[in-house]
């Protein structure tokens, strides 16, 4: 059973492109400066480095970043639907066809 997602090395990463299609995601970007780029759904993003909480019905009951003084530039793109962002360091948030 999936109890938490969490970044483990807070200092540590590459310059990631995650791009996902549509559906419900979780996404931690961790260290690095990243493109991440998700379709409509039930999201929750965080940029840099965090941790989330997942209850036994799996369903999310907490949502933070982690290690506020490290990471990076992310930019961050959205569909729609609804979505639940933390930038950490620095974010450039943008919705696609805006
Ligand atoms: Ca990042």
């Amino acid at each position: 059973m999936l109890t938490q997602s969490v970044t483990n090395d807070a200092n540590v990463g590459g310059s990631d492109n995650i791009t996902l299609g549509a559906g419900n995601s979780v996404v931690l970007g961790g260290f690095g400066s990243d493109n991440i780029s998700i379709g409509e759904g039930n999201n929750i993003v965080i940029g840099d480095n965090g941790q989330i909480l997942f209850d036994q019905q799996q369903v999310i009951t907490s949502a933070r970043t982690t290690n506020l003084g490290q990471g990076n530039s992310d930019a961050i793109f959205i569909a729609g639907g609804n979505n639940t962002i933390l930038g950490g360091a620095v974010l450039t948030l943008s919705r696609r066809g805006r």
